[in-house]
């Protein structure tokens, strides 16, 4: 009798959601970060998905979904299982901030979205006029509004890259802390049903 081992059994999948409003620069973020390199997008119809082997024992999905405001009252259908959101704001359109924060909001309240860890990215650092990751902290209330999970604030750009891994290494790291705190979760709950 032998012994079968396979260097892939404990690896996890991660589901990850990029939110955000239109343009603000996701589906940028994700080829960006998937191929390191700069494509052409267009307004995204339905969604973008991607898969990443992270080197961490977590292969992570990443779901782009389209902002559009007709594709927004969408978003609800991807946020079962999700390990944790990437929530992209473009830090110059001021004018929109306030849309970007109602709609954030309303991602934190849905019953699915419960304690699913959040990085928030403050994208088009480049740009003249671009709000601070600060500014976009206190405007976006992250320590009131995310109370209640992990979260963080990383300024990037998605045409350099700058900030771009740091972030998705942050999402990576909550999403692996959340799954083990549901699987826990889940482990008591089992036991206790055979009490
Ligand atoms: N200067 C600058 N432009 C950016 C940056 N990120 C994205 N853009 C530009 O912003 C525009 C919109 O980017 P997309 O990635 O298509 O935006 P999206 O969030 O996927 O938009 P939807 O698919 O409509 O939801 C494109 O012209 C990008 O080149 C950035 O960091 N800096
Ligand atoms: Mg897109």
């Amino acid at each position: 009798m032998g012994l079968l081992g396979s260097k892939h059994s404990s690896v996890k999948q991660a589901r990850i959601l990029m939110l955000g409003l239109d343009s603000s620069g996701k589906s940028t973020l994700l080829y960006k970060l998937k191929f390191n390199d700069i494509f052409l997008t267009i307004p995204t119809i339905g969604f973008n998905v991607e898969m990443f082997e992270t080197g961490q024992n977590v292969a992570l999905t990443v779901w782009d979904v389209g902002g559009q405001q007709k594709m927004r009252t969408l978003w609800c259908n991807y946020f079962e299982n999700a390990d944790g959101l990437l929530y992209v704001v473009d830090s110059t359109d001021k004018q929109r901030l306030e849309d970007s924060k109602k709609e954030f909001e309303l991602i934190l309240k849905n019953e699915f979205m419960q304690n699913v860890p959040v990085v928030l990215l403050a994208n088009k650092q480049d740009l003249p006029g671009a709000s601070s990751a600060e500014e976009i902290t206190r405007k976006f209330n992250m320590k009131k509004n995310c109370s209640d999970r992990n979260w963080y604030v990383q300024p990037c750009c998605a045409i350099t890259g700058e900030g771009v891994s740091e972030a998705f290494q942050r999402v990576i790291a909550f999403a692996k802390n959340f799954k083990k705190s549901k699987e826990e979760a889940f482990t008591i709950f089992k036991q206790n049903e055979k009490l």
